[in-house]
């Protein structure tokens, strides 16, 4: 999106009168890695930008950070009739969302690549998940002694993100510190819902052939078990309050991509399922739906995000 964006504006002048090539925009898609490969300096920069997010104004109008923007959408687009989960464009919507985070995260001087999570190399034991570490990752579990807000919300005890300030819950604007709650992580160490997420789980959705059954299986199977299995701000529709929710859905986001690699010509088109969450008339998705950002960025079709290289989205994996 940057990129292309900087390319327009720079070649408007001189290529006004050329005609409009199809995805010519993305010559040099950059590539989006597991976190346990970028290393203590670039995963440190990182952290060091998601930080910079919470000194940041926000970017639509609210009296808070940059960070919580983000937060603020996700939960009220599924207030309202704007619903975008369970619903046909949750992968589309979410990839474009990480993207806008990615761009943000630039804009606080990070350098290095996208990163996601691939939780299937830690489904062995997700309580040694490299991304968890209290000094190179975004801490571990929340500690049980810490219950401010009286509901599964334990904050931290360690990390970089030790005492991180979010801002919304799903009642509004309640500051507390950012929280995590495993779910299984103490009573049983190591499980942690892993049999949602372990690698025979993902080859069980990356079978599915259509993206109506793709979606569904991918979005109620892992992407919904490690939300409750990290519990605590990962578990309600203000889930970006914790960072590491960037990282699941870029591997959400990944999972998609991969399945629409092995059929391009067919998969980069496949789409369909629920419009809506209305159960009894959910009406059916198309191609040119619209996805609702309430300003993070402008309002866009289904269709333009459909592809990861082009001159709107400009990646790979
Ligand atoms: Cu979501």
């Amino acid at each position: 999106m940057r990129l292309s964006g900087l390319f327009l504006s720079a070649s408007l002048g001189a290529a006004a009168t050329i005609p409009r090539q199809a995805d010519n925009g993305c010559a040099d898609p950059a590539k989006r890695v597991e976190w346990r490969t970028l290393g203590a300096d670039v995963q440190k920069q990182y952290i060091d930008a998601v930080l910079c997010l919470k000194t940041k104004p926000s970017g639509i109008g609210l009296n808070t950070t940059r960070y919580d923007d983000f937060p603020y959408v996700h939960s009220h687009l599924d207030k309202t009739k704007l619903a975008v989960h369970s619903v046909a464009m949750f992968l589309p919507w979410h990839r474009l969302f990480v993207q806008v985070y990615e761009d943000s995260l630039r804009d606080c001087g990070y350098t290095g690549p996208m990163a996601y999570w691939d939780w299937t190399l830690d489904a062995g034991d997700p309580t040694k998940a490299p991304v968890w570490d209290p000094i190179t990752g975004f801490g571990g579990n929340g500690d049980p002694a810490i219950d401010v807000m009286d509901s599964n919300m334990k904050c931290l005890v360690d990390g970089p993100l030790k005492g991180f300030q979010v801002a919304y819950t799903m009642k509004g604007y309640e500051p507390h510190c950012l929280a995590r709650d495993w779910n299984s992580g103490i009573a049983f160490p190591g499980d942690m819902l892993a049999d949602s997420y372990n690698k025979e789980a993902v080859d069980k959705v990356a079978a599915q052939d259509n993206y109506k059954d793709f979606r569904y299986h991918l979005e109620g199977g892992p992407h919904g078990a490690i939300h409750s299995a990290v519990g605590g701000d990962m578990s309600p529709a203000t889930s970006p309050n914790d960072p590491i929710f960037f990282l699941h859905h870029t591997q959400i986001d990944r999972l998609w991509t991969l399945w629409q690699m092995e059929k391009p010509e067919t998969r980069t088109t496949d789409f369909g399922g629920p419009k809506t969450q209305n159960l009894s008339n959910p009406g059916e998705a198309t191609l040119d739906d619209v996805m609702p950002y309430l300003n993070l960025v402008p309002d866009i079709k289904v269709s333009e995000v459909m592809k990861t290289q082009t001159s709107k989205l400009c990646y790979s994996y």
